[in-house]
């Protein structure tokens, strides 16, 4: 019996930016436009099968995927190390400076090759009838734990309702709406967020408001959920040394993780010495390139990987190998995003050896979905990992006709919280160490 499976060859690849409304939530770099980019990314081979993937929605970096579609077309999904190589030689080799100073990530090509990774294993997974989770070593858990994540927010539902709000809207869907601008509108975000999902940890987007007021937010859902409930915070590295050595004593023993309370590494080794409460970062460390720099002053405890930006999958298996070899943990960060992004988080989530904290997702504050089976569900706080070949969903197609049109309407074409938030305070700015 010849059981050798002949790979296909990537015979199309369609790029579709969509928008998807996102309410208006506060960050350390403004705030969160009406709607919220990504783009689906779809490699059909010569003999048909469709690979997804979803990345962040950036005018460039759509871009960057047409000029890479000559070095996509005509390869095998298996390639992967060598499309990776190619991709490197012909935009050339990016830095880890290239991320900015943003909470999000700014890089193109580990997006690129992210969305190009994702899709491959997705059509993979479907050759052998095996899902992601099995090609990046197997199961290691059956359901994938995430927390909530608290933003403080405007009043709106955001898409074209802007800052009003759907008055038909109930439970969550309503509590999304609600603005929440102080200890009391966190706890009763929190409280609907964790009725409707079943999180078990909470997350707190800070460095919006001056840390004394974020403090007091945490202690107030401390007050609200008892000790059981592991607390997070991440002032996306807005506070000085030593603000967060301040308000980190303060925290000690209430947070799980104090995440990139500061910015850069050496900063972030000065506040993991002072204080007892592990450091997380997804902005200080961020790519391979600055594993070395991490290990030398010892930046931080927990590493929020990422696939999007940290290359892919595999990537991000090969990060949690240095991570237990330094003695980090691995968890993971996200952005805006649906549920192509939340199925490769789970197959990823699922894979990975340990597991040690509650994921983060945004996924309750989106409202829209682009895969036929509509929307996630999570019990506990926890998805099962999806059991079908590949990624385990497929595109609404539909869905992605509406989504597209939407971006085209909104006249978006990358996130630029600083620009959103200049609507609401005229000459506001973005400052990369405020408190
Ligand atoms: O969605 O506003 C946001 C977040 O601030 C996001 O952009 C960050 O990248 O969630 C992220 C984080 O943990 O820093
Ligand atoms: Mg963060």
């Amino acid at each position: 019996m010849n059981l050798r499976i002949k790979a296909p060859r990537i015979r199309e690849m369609i790029v579709t930016p969509i928008a998807i409304t996102d309410p208006p939530l506060l960050n350390a770099a403004g705030l969160h436009a009406p709607y919220a980019l990504r783009t689906i990314v779809e490699l059909i081979t010569d003999d048909n099968i469709s690979g997804v993937s979803e990345i962040p929605g950036n005018v460039s970096i759509n871009e960057s995927l047409e000029l890479a579609r000559h070095l996509i077309i005509g390869r095998s999904p298996v390639q992967l190390s060598s499309i990776g190589r190619e991709l490197e030689n012909y935009f050339g080799r990016e830095t880890a400076a290239q991320r900015g100073d943003t909470p999000w990530d700014q890089r193109k090509l580990v997006h690129v090759f992210s969305a190009i990774e994702v899709a491959c294993l997705d059509i993979i997974g479907k050759i052998t009838g095996l899902p992601v989770v099995d090609l990046l070593g197997g199961k290691m858990r059956e359901r994938v734990p995430f927390a909530a994540y608290l933003f403080y927010k405007y009043k709106g539902a955001g898409g074209e309702m802007g800052f009003n709000i759907d008055e038909q809207a109930n439970q969550w869907s309503a509590a999304r709406q609600v603005a929440a601008l102080d200890p009391e509108g966190i706890v009763h975000q929190a409280k609907a967020m964790c009725a409707a999902f079943g999180f078990r940890s909470i997350k707190l987007k800070g460095g919006v408001f001056d840390p004394a007021r974020e403090t007091a937010a945490i202690f107030a859902l401390r007050d609200a959920f008892g000790e059981y409930v592991p607390l997070r915070i991440d002032p996306n590295a807005l506070w000085t040394v030593e603000t967060s050595i301040h308000y980190g004593r303060k925290m000690e023993g209430i947070i799980e993780y104090l995440e990139d309370p500061t910015r850069g590494q050496k900063n972030m080794s000065i506040v993991r010495q002072a204080l007892k409460t592990p450091l997380a970062t997804n902005m200080c460390t961020t790519s391979f390139e600055d594993i070395p720099g991490s290990v030398a002053v010892g930046a931080e405890d927990i590493i929020l990987s990422d696939h999007h930006f940290w290359g892919g999958l595999r990537a991000s298996m090969e990060l949690s190998k240095i991570c237990t070899t330094f003695g980090r943990h691995l968890s993971m960060h996200s952005n805006s995003h649906l549920g192509i992004s939340l199925a490769a988080m789970v197959h990823l989530g699922a894979a990975l050896p340990y597991l040690p904290y509650d994921l983060d997702t945004h996924y309750p504050w989106q409202s829209d979905e682009v895969v036929s089976s509509g929307r996630f569900h999570f019990e506990d706080g926890a998805v099962t990992v999806p059991s079908a070949p590949g990624l385990g969903v497929e595109l609404d197609k539909q869905a992605l006709t509406r989504l597209h049109q939407q971006y085209l309407d909104c006249g978006l074409t990358k996130r630029d919280d600083e620009t959103e938030m200049q609507k609401v305070v005229p000459g506001w700015k973005f400052e990369s160490v405020r408190w």
